[in-house]
């Protein structure tokens, strides 16, 4: 299995998140990427590489131009304020009201560009953000060439809930799509995207809705319970020509492997019946009874079965780290999903 990973992600360290109304140490933190990288080097699954650096032309084919010269010059032109700490948004649209027209101060376009106040931009951000999707792009790239049928993408900060032109949720560029889009501009017909996040995809869901070459599967807490709350329900099947290449499965709060592995099962007959030349897992362990932000309670054993289960698709299969905030048991966790998936492949 090629596992890929970037020094460049150290450099995003937020400080402090909102949470229960108080500021509190940053869950999405350089610590989680150290604790995986720790397990990956004993589990004996094979070398570790650096990613290699792509020009912006893939990133370019799933993100808005204006978006991505917002991410690389925000926390400059926050700095150029005068101000310290990170750089985060103060208001957003309100529904029905205008939101067409970019704000041109710059506390204007973090709130255009953004949909929570859960996602500070720092100093090194930009570069974390952008050496996350070289990882995924170095990873779909092995897959294309022929020479792997796994990989494994360790990215941080995650991805899934970016949009076009939208970041949030810890997440600025969709890791998971821009590498879908590569695999898409590189021979591959269909692509589908298995999100096991213990959150909604909303960003890779909203990039692919109406498309019908990349189809977005997806196993979540019910989005009428918990982040990112507006989108994720299972009436959610696609526009367009993307009509039925979208679906979610909203899973109440305490769901255990009983409920969590049957879900994952209707959602790769999905997958299977789509017959994709690849498969994209946006791969979130805080579906772990200990992680943090997590309702759902999944054992360690539970990631050996999901891996399992995944390898049944028999397909070219490339994982993208999304989240996972149970620092002690990230690395074995992940490890677990990639050793199921290896041990059954
Ligand atoms: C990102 B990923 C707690 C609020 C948490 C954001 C959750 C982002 C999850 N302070 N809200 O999908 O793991
Ligand atoms: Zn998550």
């Amino acid at each position: 299995m090629k596992l890929i990973c970037s020094d460049q992600h150290r450099g995003h360290d937020a400080l402090y998140e909102f949470n229960r109304g108080r500021l509190i140490p940053a869950l999405e933190s350089p610590a989680r990427a150290a604790a995986i990288l720790g397990a990956l080097g004993e589990a004996g699954l094979g070398a570790i590489e650096l990613a290699e650096s792509f020009d912006l032309a893939p990133i370019l084919r799933v993100h808005r131009h204006d978006y991505v010269a917002f991410l690389q010059g925000a926390h400059a032109e926050w700095s150029a304020l005068g101000r310290g700490g990170d750089a985060l948004p103060l208001a957003w649209p309100v529904r029905g009201l205008r939101d067409d027209r970019v704000p041109r101060s710059l506390d204007g376009r973090l709130s255009y560009y953004s949909f929570d106040i859960g996602t500070p931009i720092t100093a090194g951000t930009w570069t974390a953000a952008k050496g996350a999707a070289d990882a995924a792009l170095t990873a779909a790239r092995s897959l294309c060439s022929g020479r792997e049928s796994s990989a494994f993408s360790l990215c941080r900060p995650p991805g899934h809930h970016a949009a076009f032109d939208c970041y949030g949720g810890y997440c600025f560029l969709n890791n998971a799509a821009i590498a879908a889009q590569y695999l898409r501009d590189h021979g591959s017909d269909r692509v589908a995207v298995l999100d096991v996040d213990y959150h909604h995809g909303n960003g890779t869901q909203h990039i692919f809705y109406q498309r019908n070459d990349v189809l977005f599967a997806s196993i979540h807490a019910d989005p009428a319970t918990d982040f990112p709350y507006f989108l994720g329900y299972a009436d959610e099947t696609g526009a367009g020509a993307g009509a039925g290449c979208n679906h979610n499965f909203p899973l109440a709060a305490g769901a255990d492997w009983a409920a969590w592995g049957a879900a994952l099962d209707a959602a790769c007959r999905r997958v299977d019946a789509f017959a994709p030349d690849a498969v994209i897992v946006s791969l979130g362990v805080d579906t772990f009874r200990g992680d943090p932000l997590s309702s759902f309670l999944l054992e360690g054993d539970d990631y050996l079965r999901m891996g399992a289960r995944i390898a049944l698709l028999a397909r070219p299969t490339l994982f993208v780290l999304e989240g996972g905030y149970a620092v002690d048991e990230i690395g074995c966790n992940v490890v677990n999903v990639l050793r199921g998936h290896a041990d059954a492949a």
